[in-house]
């Protein structure tokens, strides 16, 4: 039997799945939790799924709300990991006391990712992790509705941003056209996915204007006063790496954050082909080939070896 219909087995014979994402849930890891959830739920009316986290909440009225579950639930469940690559990456620590565990995931596997002994499908030449789930659900022939595709649309979008990342395939174009057809609706889902207040504009602008150039690379470093002063959250302060896109035709571009711990949250991004993931991985990180994290700590390494490193990478082809 191959890995596809193993998947699906091991789905079919579950009575009670609770579906799983990261911390810092983004849209790719919430609406694949929402997909898969709506999926199963249409497909098996008689399963109870649940989708744990915090999810974006946001969201909820237009694709659903996350579900509370009791730790007896969550104990007598097959776990579905969505987006994220181990256990130990998963928001909800009750993952580890689950029956049994595969996961659907699109992150490179780094140094630090634990092992995963469940079944896994693993793409990581995929943009998103809600592409993988569309094609899992097609291979099945199951049933989509309306809430399915606007969410496995979502973290398309999300991920790919909004279809123009490095990354985006030609499969992943001809998912987007499907979704449209099941009735997703993109215009509504970037209203709200990209809807910003006065504060974080002018936080964003901030960043571009305080930006640096070192080789190939823009780059910031946020202290925790500097994101605190304008309004911002550690969350959605050191979330942002967005912003620095596409400045100074630098090839890479990357946000350094502070945390309450003084920590700093790094995210590493190209827009270029410039793989950045391998640098990461140098610094207890991971994520994608153009798209990855990395934390910096008091004792170790500091920026100016992240950037070091980065004025290495030679592009790929
Ligand atoms: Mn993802």
């Amino acid at each position: 039997m191959d890995l596809h219909h193993e998947l699906l087995e091991i789905i079919e014979k579950a009575d009670s799945i609770c579906i799983f994402g990261h911390c810092l849930p983004d849209g790719d890891c919430y609406g694949s939790q929402i997909g898969l959830r709506e999926l199963i739920r249409l497909n098996y009316p008689k399963k109870k799924v649940y989708a744990v986290g915090t999810g974006i909440p946001a969201l909820f009225e237009m694709l659903g709300s996350m579900d509370q579950v009791d730790d007896q639930t969550v104990a007598n469940s097959l776990a579905i990991l969505v987006d994220v690559s181990c256990l130990r990456r998963v928001e909800d620590p009750r993952v580890f006391t689950a029956k049994e565990a595969i996961k659907f995931d699109h992150h490179c596997i780094a140094l630090d990712t634990e092992p995963f002994d469940g079944l896994s499908w693993v793409d990581e030449d995929r943009i998103a992790a809600c592409e993988i789930l569309i094609d899992f659900a097609l291979g099945n022939g199951w049933k989509f509705n309306k809430t399915i595709a606007n969410a496995l649309f979502l973290g398309m979008a999300t991920d790919s941003g909004r279809f123009r990342f490095h990354g985006t395939t030609a499969h992943t174009l001809e998912l987007q056209q499907l979704m449209q057809e099941y009735g997703a609706e993109p215009q509504k889902l970037y209203d709200i996915v990209y809807a910003e207040d006065d504060t974080t504009r002018a936080y964003k602008e901030w960043m571009r204007q305080s930006a640096k150039v070192d080789g190939k690379v823009t780059y910031l470093v946020v202290s925790r006063r500097q994101y605190e002063e304008r309004g911002l959250p550690y969350e959605k302060a050191s979330e942002y790496v967005n912003a620095l896109a596409d400045l100074n035709d630098s090839k890479m571009f990357a946000l350094f954050c502070e945390d309450e711990y003084g920590y700093y949250r790094v995210e590493l991004r190209s827009n270029h082909g410039y793989p950045v993931q391998p640098v990461a991985k140098m610094f207890r990180g991971g994520g994608h080939r153009y798209a990855a994290g990395a934390e910096l700590r008091h004792d170790g390494p500091n920026y100016l070896d992240v950037i070091y490193q980065l004025n290495q990478v030679e592009p790929d082809e």
